[in-house]
């Protein structure tokens, strides 16, 4: 259901500014999956999300995700549910439901659910809010059955070149990656390891939340620390890396998790992410925020300050 009730929230500016990050909702939610589409409404930011208001404070035992769409990232709208773990007929009905992405691909969107903590399902559907189906009747990864899906298939990221390939992301301590065919629900060849080079501290590597996008011919891999985790990022020269440590994008939270996404609209870009922002808030009761991304002259990632 659409609309539930839109937001007027501080401009841009105070977003970043002094008063703290502002949520884009105040309903828990984490693990923004942000996205540009444009439908016959006109064109608007989606934010997936981690759905946090319905988990039971105790863990991430949410079924649902969520959606809120923003024209311009100042108001936005709690879009609603836009599916439920109930789409995958192979899943258990209680199975949690994390960090999920979407992809706007010859017309129609397609979103990856990570389902249970072992499988990522793709539900397709014509409309980028609601409507979505099982694409395939079975999971497009799943730890049983795909050789190299490591111990816990999480946090799908969804990277399309300019070439036309499709490449999935995902993982827990070992980042995964794997192309995908057109068809954006079939994989293409194994699934391989990403390989991240420099890093600087041993207990510091790679946690969760793997994250890819290009700027300039360089192919950016972000993604979180661990548990709590800062956000790190790495550069190469191709999508399946390898990458080279570059920096620091935002600092320790807080809380247990850090999540972060990036989405590049008319020149500028926007790092989402969540943290404890609303009364009550904490490690499972988390709100989405945003904040301008900017590159230095070298092409490094400036640090986005948490405040
Ligand atoms: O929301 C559940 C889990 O918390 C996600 O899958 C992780 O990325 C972390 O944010």
């Amino acid at each position: 259901m659409r609309a539930l009730f839109t937001l007027c929230l501080l401009s841009a500016a105070a977003a970043a500014g002094a008063q703290g990050r502002q949520p884009i909702s105040p309903r828990f939610a984490a693990d923004p999956s942000p996205h540009f589409f444009r439908t016959a409404a006109g064109g608007a930011f989606h934010v997936y999300a981690t759905d946090d208001a319905s988990n039971s404070g105790k863990y991430w035992d949410s079924t649902s995700w969520r959606l809120y769409t923003s024209p311009d990232l100042q108001a936005w709208t709690d879009a609603g549910v836009p599916l439920d773990v109930s789409v995958f007929k192979w899943a258990r009905p209680d199975a949690k439901a994390w960090a999920p992405e979407a992809a706007y691909r010859h017309g129609r969107y397609y979103f990856y659910a990570p389902v249970g903590g072992d499988r990522i399902g793709v539900a397709v559907s014509d409309r980028p809010d609601g409507g979505f189906v099982d694409a395939r009747g079975d999971a497009l990864v799943d730890k049983a059955r795909d050789a190299n899906a490591g111990d816990e298939p999480i946090d799908p990221a969804v990277f399309v070149d300019k070439d036309g390939h499709a490449y999935l992301y995902f993982g827990t301590r070992v980042p995964k990656v794997v192309r995908l065919q057109a068809d954006m629900k079939t994989l293409d060849g194994a699934i391989r390891n990403v390989e991240i080079h420099g890093l600087p501290d041993p207990k510091k590597t790679y946690g969760e939340a793997p994250f890819l996008h290009e700027r300039g011919g360089i192919y950016y891999f972000s993604f979180s620390s661990g548990w709590p985790g800062q956000i790190l990022y790495a550069t190469g020269s191709s999508p399946l890396g390898p990458f080279q440590y570059r920096g620091v994008i935002l600092d320790y939270l807080k809380i247990s998790t850090n999540h972060q996404a990036i989405v590049e609209h008319e020149g500028r870009s926007y790092l989402f992410f969540h943290d404890a922002l609303l009364p009550g808030g904490g490690s499972h009761r988390r709100a989405i925020t945003w904040a301008p991304l900017s590159y230095d002259e070298q092409g490094g990632i400036r640090p986005v300050p948490l405040r």
